[in-house]
């Protein structure tokens, strides 16, 4: 090291080893909506391991798999009722293996979804805790007693007033011991009770068997949601759960869920908890300290704000690399919840993520994702998918992200300009978390048109549409009757079309993620916000060492938004590097000149529109 090297910690060496997720790009897969090579309509590893040259060609460094394990599929796969095990769906352990080799093989790493917050209900562990109140393991989850005075198992017996975040009460009576357990989401997915040590002690074993396997790292499942608030040791022996006041405030760090008109808030009780840190840190030593390096630990955090996650994600303190956060995700969420769909402006989504570019600029390290398996569509979302605007528009939204300090994230899809899917009927929906807010709604006397039409712009099927690999009938998803309708543009929008095209949504994203590879500058450099205040235009300077890149995005749907240049005087001479604008799009990147001015990412040009024309916006203010 040189004492005038201005980035000590990233040089090249180090880079490889211990920060090189830091200029990584990470592909998620869905299995089920992937591919499906059996016919069952459903998505499989065979399916994933036909498909590895779309994610070479792509350029793709991680796969984060969506769960395979053996599971009801309750919630898809998020119920595990065996760690050790591929579903039979999805295809064998076999497969799995040959996954993990055949992405090596190729220099990819493969992530393990995993999720241990709770078990799927069909656990051995949970039939074990569930057979009698002096089972062994019956503590390894929240069992708890009616409340005093009500009848065990009708509504208001419940132990606490905590919802749910698949609409209902958080906990489910059982008549064959008469007590309660606790599940922050659906009932079939009861919440582990991390309070035990050995609960904790069979979690790292299980995720050590996994590494000797040969995976890379983990996703972990609402990983900020295993420390609950407890109180004083009750008479029963057992640490008593509070109450929450009914009809209170709405906790802003989740707007997401939880229905707080019948349930107090439960995110108060459940997130970023009083021992998190501790289970974190104790994960890291049992599971990864004298692994060699190159493994990844990313935690999906709801309701972590940006000083908890600096807390997560400093490397001194050995918890995670780096959390999923929800701010932009939930700036369309109104006091009622995610359901009450709000409208944004462009320049709420430039302040939320500037601000998590600031929060974590000096300690810590972002995820970006503008959608995944949970979120819809981030081009119908952030942007606009009319028909004249949505090519253009994913690929603007992709600059502004893969530009962004912090590890992108690429959700299956996303890199063919993907739209939701516009559903309008009930039938056309799957998802646990949809079918019950639509009862549940409807029964309270909600329009049943309005509660679709939040369904149609926000449920979490859109994303879950079968990729679009070609214009056969069956999109090349497969040739069977696919799980959920395939999507009404898989005729033009597919894989096929685009992976040769130099315009496409899927070159723009493979010269996105080969400049991050070539230019250190995009992993490691700073980042300032320019015209911060601007409406139209997401604009955006890096900077590492002599190299700069400016980054324009006009994320309006007017097409002559310009940068005002006595702003960006500097850059007059600069040579745009990327640009998304169809006709002039150049050759691969390389590495800008030692000494050079400044590359930069410019023009780039895109739209932003109302999300909702008004006669159909569900929700309004
Ligand atoms: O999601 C947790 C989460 O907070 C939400 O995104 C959730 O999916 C819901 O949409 C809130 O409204 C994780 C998984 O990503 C999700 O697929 C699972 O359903 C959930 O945990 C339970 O395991």
């Amino acid at each position: 090291m040189s004492p005038a090297d201005p980035h000590p910690d990233v040089r090249p060496d180090s880079v490889a080893r211990r920060d090189w997720w830091k200029s990584a790009v990470v592909y998620q897969v869905y299995p089920r909506s992937f591919a499906d090579s059996d016919g069952d309509g459903v998505g499989d590893l065979g399916g994933i391991l036909d498909h590895l040259d779309h994610l070479e060609l792509l350029g793709v460094d991680v796969v984060w798999l969506s769960p395979v394990y053996r599971s009801p599929m309750v919630d898809n796969g998020y119920d595990i009722s065996d760690y050790h095990d591929v579903d039979p769906l999805f295809g064998t352990l076999e497969q799995l293996e040959e996954l993990i080799a055949q992405l090596h093989a190729r220099d990819m790493k493969l992530v393990m979804d995993l999720v241990v917050n709770h078990t799927s209900s069909a656990h051995a562990w949970f039939a074990e805790s569930r057979s009698s109140t002096d089972n062994p393991k019956r503590d390894w989850y929240w069992w708890r007693s009616p409340r005093p005075g009500h009848e065990p198992g009708s509504p208001g017996s419940e132990p606490t007033n905590w919802g749910s975040a698949f609409s209902g009460p958080a906990w489910t009576y059982d008549d064959h011991t008469g007590e309660y357990y606790l599940h922050v989401f659906a009932p079939d997915q009861p919440d582990l009770n991390w309070e035990n040590p050995e609960v904790r002690q069979a979690v790292y074993a299980m995720m050590r068997d996994w590494l000797d396997r040969g995976v890379d790292g983990f996703r972990m499942d609402v990983i900020n949601v295993i420390s609950k608030v407890v109180g004083p040791v009750g008479d029963d022996g057992r640490v008593t759960l509070p109450d929450g006041v009914l009809g209170g405030e709405r906790d802003p760090r989740w707007p997401g869920v939880v229905d707080t008109v019948s349930f107090a808030d439960t995110p108060a009780f459940v997130l970023n908890g009083p021992r998190v840190h501790e289970f974190l840190q104790e994960m890291h030593r049992e599971v990864f300290t004298d692994r060699p390096p190159g493994l990844l630990i990313v935690g999906e955090t709801p309701g972590c704000s940006v000083g908890e996650a600096v807390l997560y994600t400093d490397p001194s303190r050995g918890e995670l690399d780096m959390v999923f956060q929800f701010e932009h995700v939930d700036l369309d969420s109104g006091p009622k919840g995610k359901w009450d769909v709000l409208r944004m402006t462009m320049l709420q989504l430039k302040q939320s993520l500037g601000r998590w570019q600031d929060g974590l600029a000096e300690v810590g390290w972002n995820s970006l994702y503008l959608g995944n398996h949970d979120q819809p569509r981030c081009v119908s979302r952030f942007g606009s998918d009319a028909p004249e605007h949505r090519e253009q528009s994913a690929k603007a939204l992709a600059t502004v992200l893969h530009m962004h300090r912090g590890t992108p994230y690429v959700y299956q899809g996303d890199e063919l300009g993907t739209s939701n899917a516009g559903f309008t009927r009930l039938e056309q929906l799957r998802d646990v978390e949809s079918l019950n807010h639509y009862a549940t709604a409807v029964a309270r006397g909600e329009d049943p048109a309005d509660v679709l039409r939040a369904l149609a712009y926000k449920g979490r099927d859109n994303a879950r549409v079968p990729m679009s690999w070609d214009a056969s009938p069956g999109a090349g998803f497969t040739t069977g009757t696919p799980w959920l309708d395939l999507h009404p543009l898989s005729g033009s929008v597919n894989a096929a079309a685009q992976v040769e095209d130099p315009n496409s949504a899927f070159s723009h994203y493979r010269r996105l993620i080969a400049l991050r590879h070539a230019e250190p500058c995009v992993a490691h450099g700073t980042f300032r916000m320019l015209l911060a205040d601007h409406e139209q235009l997401y604009c955006f300077e890096r900077s590492f060492g002599d190299t700069r890149l400016l980054v324009v995005a006009n994320l309006s749907s007017a097409a002559d938004v310009v940068p005002d240049l006595s702003e960006l005087a500097a850059w007059s001479s600069a040579e745009p590097l990327i640009a998304s604008v169809p006709g002039s799009s150049p050759p691969p990147p390389t590495r800008s000149p030692p000494g050079s001015p400044g590359s930069s990412v410019w023009p780039d040009r895109a739209v932003w529109e109302p999300l909702w024309a008004p006669s159909a916006r569900p929700s309004r203010r």
